[in-house]
């Protein structure tokens, strides 16, 4: 077995069964080796961002890596948006990168890099094999590291002539480690807080926001009166029918802090203390009080699950029932075409364990409210900040969990960045429905323009944040590419368009004009 079909074999027996690629020259024996080895599915991708997003969106939902293959320096760069918000989101993603071979490098030939700089600020692995005999045991390792809880982002960089001289056997597979627990000081504590009388609120993230970790929340909630929020981006929430309901810190600071008004002490299960997403001229970054008792219970490290178990012994909250929502039929969308009717639509014909990304920014608020009461289902949000993570992630998503609808809410503005999904998504006949919600404007960059304080609102800069003049058409877009698609006008064309698409199986897009 040459280098790349060891490392292959050995990711294979290691989980990893899924690669994201866009290849290059120097990737060519990877190429061959997925085409010549069984039990690698692999997905092209146009656009490296779209295969690391789409990476993340595996990550998130199947709880493993898959990998992504990428050429060299350009390559990983192109890609690198999305590593930020897949290491944001916690998720395990395992790249392989594509390097000149070893002997090549000194030329400085125009494809030569600083690969692992430029992978060290979105990984927390990195590791460039040094031969071909070393690549599977590089690989195993890299397997090891992306595992690591909740998941971790590995690059491992492949030298061309490691990937075609003559290598070892591959590795077998290897043990992951599970997440550590609590130390016991950090249970007790919480439990006296919660019993001292102090207003107190319980913030979940990660590993915190399982099913079973809410259910245990609500245990203790219901024991000791804190209030419990999440994080305002979550890398996954389990909604709807039969899950206990966890409210979502606001966005901007005067939601924050209409929600935490009185609360003295904050405990942190699988995240941090909470902070403004930006600063302000003359406003605190800190959404908590100076002065308030900030207390972790678990990092986002550590296994939540298994210290909220501990949490409600100590505050005596086992005997308590969770409090699970309820489905509630509030009907369609009636009126106008806005992000509230359709948020209602949304919710009405969700079905049973949708996967929702959201990538809606302005838009996506009205399906968020709405499907609270709806079938069960997962929510995805946009962990990190950079825009462009929702089609992709859908991709991802779907790939994972082939049984289940995805439902990809998506700016017009987000959606530019990583369009090429489209591609993907009809080649790979992808059950995924996007929703665009065309407002032909950085609508969010308008609302913050006059937050931070700017003085100039004339035209020359409102047309910075103005993406009309042309207007994209994007159900031409989307056709041109493969995936049929619809233009919702009112909310009845979007009430038929989604209901059709819900019955459908494969790829669809709703552009609604707003
Ligand atoms: C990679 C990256 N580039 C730029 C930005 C700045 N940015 C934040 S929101 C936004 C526009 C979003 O527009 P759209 O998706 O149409 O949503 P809307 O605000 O209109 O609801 C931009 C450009 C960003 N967050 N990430």
């Amino acid at each position: 077995m040459n280098g790349a079909e060891s490392m292959l074999q050995t990711l294979i027996n290691n989980g990893v069964e899924v690669c994201f690629t866009n290849p290059g020259t120097s990737e060519m024996h990877m190429v061959s080796a997925i085409g010549k080895i069984d039990g690698m599915r692999s997905i092209l991708a146009l656009f490296e961002g779209v295969c690391t997003g789409a990476a993340d969106g595996y990550g998130r939902m199947a709880g493993k890596p898959a990998c992504t293959l990428l050429h060299l320096g350009p390559g990983l760069s192109n890609g690198s948006a999305n590593l930020h918000n897949a290491n944001k989101a916690n998720s395990p993603v395992l790249n392989l990168i594509g390097d000149h071979a070893t002997y090549h490098k000194k030329y400085d030939a125009p494809l030569t890099s600083d690969i692992i700089g430029l992978s060290q600020p979105v990984s927390h692995w990195v590791k460039s094999s040094a031969d071909a005999p070393s690549l599977p045991a590089d690989a195993a390792e890299a397997v090891i590291a992306a595992n690591e809880k909740p998941g971790q982002i590995a690059t491992l960089i492949i030298p061309a002539n490691c990937a075609w001289d003559e290598s070892g056997d591959p590795v077998a597979l290897q043990a992951t480690s599970t997440a550590p627990l609590a130390a016991e000081p950090a249970v007790t504590e919480a439990a006296e807080l919660l019993g001292n009388g102090k207003p107190s609120l319980i913030l979940l993230g990660n590993m915190g926001l399982s099913e079973n970790a809410l259910e245990l929340v609500d245990r203790v909630a219901q024991a000791t009166g804190a209030k419990v929020f999440c994080d305002t981006f979550v890398t996954r929430l389990p909604r709807g029918e039969g899950r206990c309901a966890v409210e979502r810190l606001g966005y901007f600071a005067e939601q924050a802090d209409e929600q935490i008004k009185g609360i003295e002490q904050f405990i942190m299960v699988g995240t941090k203390a909470p902070v403004a997403f930006f600063a302000y001229p003359d406003k605190a970054s800190e959404f908590y009080p100076e002065g308030a008792t900030l207390h972790t219970l678990t990092t986002v490290k550590e296994n939540a699950e298994d210290a909220l178990v501990r949490l409600c012994k100590a505050v005596s909250a086992e005997e308590y029932e969770p409090r699970r929502v309820k489905r509630e039929k509030q009907g369609a969308g009636s009126g106008e075409l806005n992000q509230f009717s359709v948020g209602m639509t949304v919710a009405e014909y969700l079905p049973v364990d949708a996967i929702v990304v959201d990538e809606g920014a302005t838009s996506g608020g009205g399906s968020y409210a709405y499907t609270a009461t709806s079938e069960p289902h997962d929510w995805l949000s946009l962990t990190g900040g950079s825009i462009g993570y929702g089609l992709p992630t859908a991709i991802g998503a779907a790939v994972a969990c082939p049984d289940r609808k995805v439902i990809c809410l998506h700016g017009d503005g987000g959606a530019m960045y990583t369009i090429q999904s489209l591609w993907t998504m009809a080649r790979e006949n992808l059950d995924i429905c996007v929703i665009i919600f065309a407002n032909r404007k950085y609508q969010i960059l308008q609302v913050e323009l006059s937050r931070v304080g700017a003085q100039s609102m004339n035209k020359k800069t409102l047309d910075m944040l103005d993406i009309s003049n042309p207007d994209i058409d994007f159900m031409q877009l989307s056709e041109g590419m493969g995936v049929p698609a619809t233009r919702a006008n009112t909310i009845e064309d979007f009430n038929q368009q989604y209901q059709d698409a819900m019955n459908a199986m494969g790829p669809r897009l709703i552009e609604v004009i707003l």
